[in-house]
């Protein structure tokens, strides 16, 4: 099997300081978080910026800001900004990032609702918009899907032409409003992708890590965080980002899959 390639999603834009003090909002803790994951075996940092407040932004400037002081302490790092943003965003607004110098980015593949009244938006245009800006730049991008639904709205683009292989996916699994994260959920998933994608997963809740042994199980990628979960067992917070790589390499080690460095993954994902 192929090295495992590590995601870090350190920040999302709905997580906050009431629920774990780990989460960061400022530059320093996000550089603080994105270096714990780094340092654990994250090769992928998903980036989500916020005001000093904790407000999410999908400002041009404060991704740049975070991305300059991430690369100092983590120089090889693959940087994968979220074009997700957070609910309610206009799509201009998400797309900032995407006028940066950058290798990566997230593409939401489809319309989901999001817990209580929100919902995360994302019709058939915009992902057609959000497509034809990202490979006009030369951004790889990272196709979320919540549901199965997600990849069958990749797969009609793709025959138009709007994405492109070889197609890199993320299960995004667990989310009040999609798919749930169960063993069959993920492998129902896998076994729907067009042939020669690679996939990663991200488990929601309690779904995270029994998801990440399964694809690491299956020859998928993992995205671990503070985003998606903040406890690292049963109702015990964890206490940064790299405590949740650290238990991924673990349970990596445990199953004999080594860990891709950010150089091994632009390889296997065709970055560069
Ligand atoms: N914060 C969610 C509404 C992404 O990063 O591309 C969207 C999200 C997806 O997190
Ligand atoms: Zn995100």
């Amino acid at each position: 099997m192929e090295k495992l390639i590590i995601t870090a999603a350190i920040c999302g834009a709905e997580v906050t300081k009431e629920h774990t003090e780990a989460i960061p909002y400022t530059i320093d803790e996000i550089v603080r978080e994105a270096k714990l994951a780094y340092e654990a075996g994250a090769a992928i940092i998903h980036l989500h910026v916020r005001e000093d407040d904790g407000t999410p932004t999908q400002s041009k400037e404060r991704f740049a800001q975070a991305i300059e002081a991430i690369k100092k302490e983590c120089p090889d790092v693959i940087i994968q900004p979220s074009t997700g943003g957070a609910v309610g965003m206009t799509a201009e607004e998400r797309l900032q990032p995407t006028e940066l110098d950058i290798e990566m980015c997230t593409l939401d593949c489809g319309t989901l609702n999001f817990g209580g009244d929100e919902i995360f938006v994302n019709t058939e245009n915009d992902i057609k918009l959000f497509a034809e800006k990202i490979y006009a730049r030369g951004i790889k991008p990272e196709l979320e899907c919540f549901e199965k639904g997600h990849i069958d709205m990749v797969k009609r683009l793709a025959k138009k032409g709007f994405i492109s292989e070889p197609m890199h996916f993320s299960f995004v699994l667990g989310v009040n409003g999609g798919q749930a994260g169960e063993l069959r959920d993920f492998l129902f998933l896998k076994d729907s992708l067009p042939a020669g994608s690679t996939f990663s997963v991200a488990g929601v809740g309690r779904s995270e890590f029994p998801l990440a042994a399964a694809s690491i199980l299956e020859g998928g990628h993992v995205r671990v965080g503070l985003e998606d979960n903040i406890y690292i067992r049963k109702g015990v917070l964890a206490t940064s980002n790299g405590q949740l790589v650290e238990k991924v390499v673990r349970l990596a080690f445990e199953f004999g899959r080594e860990i891709a460095t950010p150089d091994e993954a632009r390889k296997i994902l065709g970055i560069g």
